[in-house]
């Protein structure tokens, strides 16, 4: 997110489809049995799906500062089995929170048409994550109707979030390279009386040009989630882990592959697709909580 920048002028808009799955049963770094569970809980979780589509708007106020925003459409999904072996389902969905950014331009080299070496460019994102997302979302449950949904379930964060990122981007003749780090703060307490975790990130990632038309990426991703704080009181912490904000501190690692194409700049516009699949490499988690699995996302950005 928020890995280039823009010239003076230039708009893009972008549609991102990202689709995750988590599955399974973890505490620290060991897998847990659905009976073993149940032994603390009413209910265990057994796996859950997240689609999200996202839209993207960038402009270039200047060549060194671009403004970015973006929203969402969010739906969740999330299977479940009690004590008493039955299953169920609960499902979530609604516009996610909307995210204002402001991209500076701290580093430019320029351009080396002479060197296999292009140039280096770093930049920092500065923004703001609005709570336009439901904290409040309910369901029908075995406990009964018309339930509030544990933390996972819900759609935002409920808290003006301050969003910081440092990217620094070298490109070669033929292929790239990058790193970002990104944070997401969260100081204050939702309506419900929480508030989520802080997020730490890091991703390093190389792209190789195939021709003018396709390149390949790899990319690996690390990231620290803090535990929620506070309480949303019409949760029962004893019924499910997913209604406990202690046991939702994690630890992830995740590689990535993407595929980009292009339609090679014309004289008004380009475009690209870019598909990128993601699987877990290690994960730490304060559990039982779900274990992430394959994710991947599929995109197309328009830019004039
Ligand atoms: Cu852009």
């Amino acid at each position: 997110m928020g890995e280039h920048t823009h010239k003076t002028g230039e708009w893009m808009a972008s549609y991102r489809y990202g689709f995750m799955k988590m599955d399974g049963n973890r505490d620290g770094t060991d897998d847990l049995t659905n009976a073993e569970v149940l032994a603390d809980f009413m209910v265990a979780p057994l796996d859950m799906t997240m689609e999200m589509h996202m839209f993207g708007l960038m402009y270039g106020v200047t060549d060194r500062l671009t403004m970015m925003g973006m929203g969402s459409y969010v739906r969740k999904s999330m299977n479940h089995v009690t004590r008493m072996n039955k299953k169920f389902e609960i499902e979530s969905e609604g516009p996610g929170d909307m995210k204002l950014l402001g991209l500076f331009t701290i580093y430019d080299s320029g351009k080396n048409e002479n060197s296999h070496r292009l140039g280096d460019k770093i930049h920092l994102n500065l923004g703001v994550s609005f709570p336009t997302g439901d904290t409040d979302k309910r369901a029908d449950t075995p406990a009964g109707e018309d339930q509030k949904l544990p933390y996972p379930m819900q759609i935002g964060s409920g808290t003006y979030d301050p969003l910081l990122a440092l990217t620094w981007v070298r490109k070669y003749s033929d292929w790239s390279m990058g790193f970002q780090s990104d944070c997401v703060l969260r100081f204050w307490e939702n309506d419900e009386d929480y508030r989520l975790g802080n997020e730490y990130g890091a991703t390093a990632w190389v792209a190789k040009n195939l021709n003018d038309y396709a390149s390949l990426s790899l990319r690996i991703h690390g990231k620290i989630r803090d535990e929620i704080e506070g309480r949303d009181e019409e949760l029962n912490p004893n019924m499910v882990p997913t209604a406990r904000g202690n046991l939702s501190s994690r630890k992830n690692v995740k590689g990535f592959a993407g595929l980009n194409l292009y339609k090679p700049k014309g004289a008004f516009s380009s475009n690209r697709l870019a598909v990128e699949i993601g699987w877990p490499l290690y994960q730490y988690l304060d559990g039982p909580q779900l274990k992430s699995g394959y994710s991947f996302t599929i995109g197309w950005q328009f830019s004039i």
